[in-house]
């Protein structure tokens, strides 16, 4: 009896045993394979919390940093005084990070009758600023604020309004895209006849800190910027203003790659979008005009809270691939090379050696982007400079996740401005350098088509 249950246990312990090392076996071949999206960082989850996942390999300061950062992401601003997170405008887009970056995922466009709440508004007017950045509207600056705390005007309304635009498939069917049109409405003062809109939705924020870790060379090797390949696809880069080091440097985050580092696209977000001031922009978005409130008060966020949420940003791995080796899928991802969508959509690179930084030094990613800046076309356009990328140009988004906006954040918005409502759309408004891709996509047959959208589902 006892020597059976002994046999039953060597049994199951070498089957065990065996099972582990199989395991071992195969996320050993499995290493850099293309479904592991963010290499070391790559999280199986496809619940709602698939954008949030904290990098493996952290120290436990690092981890303690990064849960600060996390909860101050969920942080609600309010006007001061108040004990906690007092400060709020006097204007602003929103009370805190994630209530436009909902689920760290992306933001969308209000429904009619809605506010403006997770999209914003940049506006500038001809000319650029002393750094070579958006040049400011009087009186309302490089950015829309449609809310105000009490007793403070907010600068205006933004109406939205969509225009149905026709097309065709060359298989016949039909299809239906909406053209936005955007009037500002109810501002607070005059505003000057020439102001330029830009109009733009909350992005996905994981994986932000593997693509801050990919060399400057790498970027800048890739560019084409007078497409002297001939491929009709002329990548640029983008050279932005760095506050802290008062210096120029590739620029990287936003839709026009108009930020060099995620720490002063964070202080940035907190300056703008909420009214926070912090050492790095020590001044209220408001300064200047009639509700600024006058006082030299304290940073309104700490330097070790901004440095914490920088660090969230740059420490949420990315959500693994579903279904990445179902025929369909890698029938659609045979589509999606042939039709050159990955000679922007670069699927492959590689994180920098960084021995300060290991979590993500030297890995091997799929983010599926060059994250160069492409003239998209006239429908595209804002005709809006930011420091390099002119009115046409946007900067190629990154892929990965895309296929589970749905599940974390309820809907497909796409795009700079969320105009398309899914990801059928949203390749169908590609145009400029893209727009070779564009024909080559309305010329598939039907099953074709699907299979590509399959493919990107599966990202
Ligand atoms: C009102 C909505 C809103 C709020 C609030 C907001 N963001 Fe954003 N965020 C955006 C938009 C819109 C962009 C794209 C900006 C651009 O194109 O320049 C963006 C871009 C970013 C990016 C760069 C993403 C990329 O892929 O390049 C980061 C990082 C970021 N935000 C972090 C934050 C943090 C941290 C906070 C809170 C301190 C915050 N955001 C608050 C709307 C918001
Ligand atoms: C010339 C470069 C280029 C090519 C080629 C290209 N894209 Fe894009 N893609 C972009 C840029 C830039 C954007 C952002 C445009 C905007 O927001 O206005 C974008 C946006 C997207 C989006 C929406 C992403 C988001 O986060 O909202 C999807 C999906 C997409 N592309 C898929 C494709 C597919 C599929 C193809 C091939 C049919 C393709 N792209 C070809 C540059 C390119
Ligand atoms: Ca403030
Ligand atoms: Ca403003
Ligand atoms: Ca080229």
């Amino acid at each position: 009896m006892i020597k059976q249950k002994l046999f039953a246990i060597l049994f199951i312990g070498s089957l065990l045993f065996f099972y582990a090392c199989r395991k071992a076996d195969e996320v050993y071949i499995e290493k850099d394979a293309e479904w592991l999206s963010g290499g070391k960082q790559t999280f199986f989850d496809v619940t709602n919390s698939g954008f949030d996942h904290i990098f493996n390999g952290l120290t436990e300061r690092e981890e303690e940093n990064h849960e600060i950062g996390d909860a101050a992401f969920d942080a609600v601003f309010v006007t001061a005084p108040a004990p906690l997170n007092a400060g709020l405008g006097p204007i602003y887009n929103n009370v805190s990070c994630s209530g436009c970056h909902v689920n760290d995922g992306r933001g969308k466009p209000p429904v009619a009758g809605e506010k403006l709440s997770s999209m914003l508004f940049r506006i500038s007017i001809p000319g650029a600023n002393p750094h070579g950045g958006p040049n400011p509207v009087p009186g309302f600056g490089g950015q829309f604020h449609p809310r105000a705390i009490a007793g403070k005007l907010a600068e205006g309304d933004i109406d939205i309004q969509y225009m149905a635009v026709f097309g065709q498939y060359a298989d016949g069917s039909k299809y239906a895209l909406r053209q936005p049109f955007y009037t500002i409405k109810n501002n607070y003062t005059t505003l000057p006849s020439n102001v330029m809109l830009s109009p733009r939705i909350a992005p996905q924020v994981f994986g932000l800190g593997l693509l801050e870790a990919i060399s400057d060379a790498d970027i800048m090797n890739r560019a084409d910027e007078n497409d002297k390949d001939g491929d009709g696809i002329s990548g640029k880069y983008n050279v932005v203003y760095d506050v802290l080091t008062n210096s120029y440097r590739l620029g990287r985050f936003g839709w026009k790659a108009g930020q060099p580092s995620l720490l002063q696209q964070s202080a940035g977000a907190y300056n703008e979008d909420m009214g926070i001031t912090s050492f790095v922009f020590p001044l209220e978005s408001s300064f200047g005009q009639p509700q600024y409130d006058g006082l030299n008060d304290e940073y309104e966020v700490s330097d070790s809270i901004l440095h914490a949420v920088a660090f969230y940003m740059q420490t949420l791995g990315v959500p693994a691939r579903r279904n990445a080796y179902d025929a369909e899928v890698l029938n659609g991802k045979k589509i999606f090379n042939a039709i050159q969508c990955a000679a922007c959509h670069v699927p492959e690179q590689r994180t920098k050696v960084d021995v300060t930084f290991p979590s993500r030094s030297n890995q091997k990613i799929f983010p599926y982007t060059d994250l160069l800046l492409h003239n998209m076309g006239s429908g595209l356009a804002d005709n809006r400079p930011e420091f390099l990328a002119d009115g046409y140009e946007w900067r190629t988004p990154a892929l990965w996740g895309i296929g589970l906006t749905k599940k974390i954040n309820g809907h497909e918005y796409f795009l700079h401005d969320g105009r398309a409502r899914n990801l059928e759309e949203a390749i169908l408004w590609h145009g400029g350098e893209a727009e070779n891709s564009n024909i080559k996509f309305r010329n598939l047959s039907l099953s074709e088509r699907k299979a590509l959208l399959k493919f990107l589902e599966s990202l």
